[in-house]
C-alpha cells in the first residue's frame, strides 16, 4: 500500500492558512481562525477524511522574521562550515541552536514539522504587496529540499493581484501554482490543487490520486444523505395530520406551524453537521448562520410567492372553500375529517372528490395537513442551502446568504408519487415518536423521494 502523504500547510502570519485547512479538511470547526497574527501557535494535524492512510495536512504557526531567521542559520552554518546546499543539515543546526527554544520558537515549530513532511503548501495572501520577507520564507521552507507550492489566497476579487504574484514566483523558479479562496473556493478548485500537486510530487501521485477520487465519492454520498434528509422532512409533514374540533383551529394551526419550523430547523443543523460548518466555538443560532430567505417565516405568504412558488390554485381553490390556503394558515390546510381518518385534508385538489361531504364542514371533526406549497416551499429552501453548503468553503466566516433565486424546474414540477404515499399514510410521520416508523413501504417511498430530488436538483452539485 502507498504511503500517507504528509503535507504541510505554511506561510507568513494571518494570511488565511488555518482556514484554508479548514477549507481542505472540510471542517469548519478546525484550529482558531481570527484576523489577526499569531492566532495559530502550535502544529496540527488533520487527516483528510478521518484516513490517517491517505493524507495527512499539517498547520503550523505563521512565520513572522525570516529574514532574521536566515542570518542567523547562515551565521551557524558558517561556524560549522556547512556547504550551501547542505540545508538540512542547516535547518536540524537551528533547531538543536539556543535561539530556536526562545525567540524564533515559532519558526523552530514550522521548520521541525518540514523534517517530517513530504511537501508543503505555501500560503500567499495576494493582496499584500510582493516583499522580500515572503522570499525570504520560501527560501527557509525550501532548505530540506521538499516541494514548495504556492497556494494564492484571497484570489476572489484580486485577478490582477493574483497575476503579479504569478509572475513574481516564476522569478524564484517556482512555476507551479495555484489559486485559491478559502472562503470561496474556485469550483473543482481542490481538484486542482492535488492535480498540481502531483506534477511537483511524482512519488505520491498515486495517493493523491486515490485522494481525489474519494473526495467525489465523499460528494456523492453527502448529496445522498442530505437528501435523504430532506426526503424525510418531506414524508413526515406530508403525512401529519392533526384532528380537531371546531373551535381549535386557531390553536391547532399554531401547533402545526410549529412542528413544521422545528423539524426544518432540524433538517438544517443536520445539513449543516454533515457538510462540517458545525461550530462549536459560535453555535450560532441557525438564523444567524444563514442569512437571506430564512428570515423570513416560512408561512408568510410573500415567503412562498418569493421562492416562486405558484401557489395561486391552492390560493384560489382554498379561499373559496373558506379555509385551506391563505392568509391565516400559510400553507396549512384545514379540511373535514373523518372518524375512520381516511385520506383527507390533503391538496386542494383532494377537495374535489370529497364535495358531498362539504356540508360536514362545520360538523364533527376536522383535519389539520400540510399543503403541498408549503412541502414545495420547504423543498426549495433545503435544496438552495444545500447547493451554497456544497459551495461554500469552511474556511468562510460570514453567515451563509441563500441565493435570490430558486429551482426553475421545482416551480411547476408535479408533485412526486412518495408524497403522495405518505398523504395516504398519517401513521408514517414521526414527529413525536422516538424513532422513525418501521415500515418497508415507508422506507422505499423515503428513498425513492430522495432519488427524485436528486435528479430534480442535480444542476446544484459542483461536480458530477
Ligand atoms: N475573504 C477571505 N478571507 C479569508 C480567506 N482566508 C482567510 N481569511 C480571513 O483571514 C483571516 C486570517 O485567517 P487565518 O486562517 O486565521 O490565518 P492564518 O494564516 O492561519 O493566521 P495565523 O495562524 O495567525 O498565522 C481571518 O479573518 C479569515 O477569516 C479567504 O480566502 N478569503
Ligand atoms: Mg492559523
Amino acid at each position: 500500500m502507498a504511503q500517507p502523504l504528509h503535507l504541510m500547510v505554511a506561510g507568513h502570519t494571518n494570511v488565511g492558512k488555518t482556514s484554508l485547512m479548514r477549507t481542505l479538511g472540510r471542517n469548519a470547526a478546525f484550529g482558531q481562525v481570527a484576523n489577526a497574527p499569531g492566532t495559530t501557535q502550535h502544529v496540527e494535524a488533520l487527516p483528510l477524511g478521518q484516513r490517517e492512510d491517505l493524507l495527512v495536512l499539517y498547520d503550523t504557526p505563521g512565520l513572522e522574521d525570516a529574514m532574521a531567521l536566515r542570518e542567523h542559520m547562515d551565521e551557524l552554518a558558517r561556524q560549522k562550515g556547512l556547504q550551501h546546499w547542505q540545508g538540512e543539515e542547516k535547518v536540524q543546526l537551528f533547531l538543536s541552536s539556543t535561539r530556536a527554544q526562545y525567540d524564533f520558537q515559532q519558526e523552530a515549530k514550522v521548520l521541525r514539522q518540514l523534517m517530517h513532511s513530504d511537501a508543503v503548501l505555501f500560503v500567499i495572501d495576494v493582496r499584500t504587496p510582493v516583499l522580500q520577507k515572503y522570499f525570504d520564507e520560501l527560501a527557509l521552507l525550501q532548505l530540506c529540499g521538499k516541494p514548495v507550492l504556492p497556494v494564492l489566497n484571497f484570489t476572489l476579487h484580486h485577478p490582477d493581484e493574483e497575476r503579479l504574484w504569478r509572475q513574481e514566483l516564476t522569478r524564484v523558479n517556482l512555476h507551479s501554482v495555484v489559486a485559491f479562496d478559502a472562503s470561496a473556493p474556485p469550483v473543482s478548485g481542490e481538484f486542482t490543487l492535488y492535480q498540481t500537486l502531483s506534477t511537483v510530487l511524482q512519488s505520491h501521485a498515486t495517493v493523491l490520486q486515490q485522494w481525489q477520487q474519494l473526495i467525489k465519492e465523499q460528494g456523492q454520498e453527502r448529496w445522498q444523505t442530505a437528501s435523504e434528509y430532506v426526503a424525510e422532512l418531506v414524508i413526515n409533514a406530508a403525512a401529519y395530520r392533526l384532528v380537531i374540533y371546531e373551535g381549535e383551529q386557531g390553536e391547532a394551526l399554531e401547533q402545526l406551524k410549529e412542528k413544521v419550523r422545528k423539524a426544518e430547523q432540524k433538517t438544517i443543523e443536520h445539513l449543516l453537521a454533515l457538510y462540517g460548518f458545525t461550530n462549536n466555538e459560535l453555535q450560532m443560532s441557525f438564523y444567524a448562520q444563514v442569512e437571506g430567505r430564512w428570515q423570513q417565516d416560512l408561512f408568510h405568504p410573500a415567503t412562498l410567492q418569493i421562492m416562486g412558488i405558484k401557489a395561486s390554485k391552492g390560493l384560489a381553490t382554498g379561499a373559496a372553500l373558506g379555509a385551506g390556503f391563505d392568509v391565516a394558515t400559510g400553507g396549512l390546510s384545514l379540511g373535514v375529517g373523518t372518524v375512520l381518518g381516511a385520506t383527507l385534508g390533503a391538496g386542494a385538489q383532494t377537495w374535489r372528490h370529497y364535495g358531498s361531504r362539504l356540508q360536514q364542514w362545520w360538523e364533527g371533526k376536522r383535519v389539520l395537513t400540510v399543503e403541498d406549497v408549503l412541502l414545495r416551499a420547504l423543498i426549495l429552501r433545503l435544496y438552495l442551502l444545500i447547493g451554497e453548503l456544497n459551495r461554500r468553503g469552511h474556511g468562510a466566516q460570514g453567515a451563509i446568504v441563500l441565493p435570490e433565486q430558486a429551482e426553475e424546474a421545482w416551480q411547476v414540477a408535479k408533485m412526486p408519487e412518495p408524497i403522495e404515499q405518505a398523504r395516504a399514510h398519517p401513521e408514517w410521520c414521526a414527529w413525536g415518536k422516538l424513532r422513525t416508523p418501521r415500515d418497508g413501504w415507508r422506507q422505499a417511498q423515503h428513498l425513492a423521494l430522495a432519488q427524485q430530488l436528486q435528479q430534480e436538483f442535480a444542476a446544484l452539485l459542483p461536480f458530477k
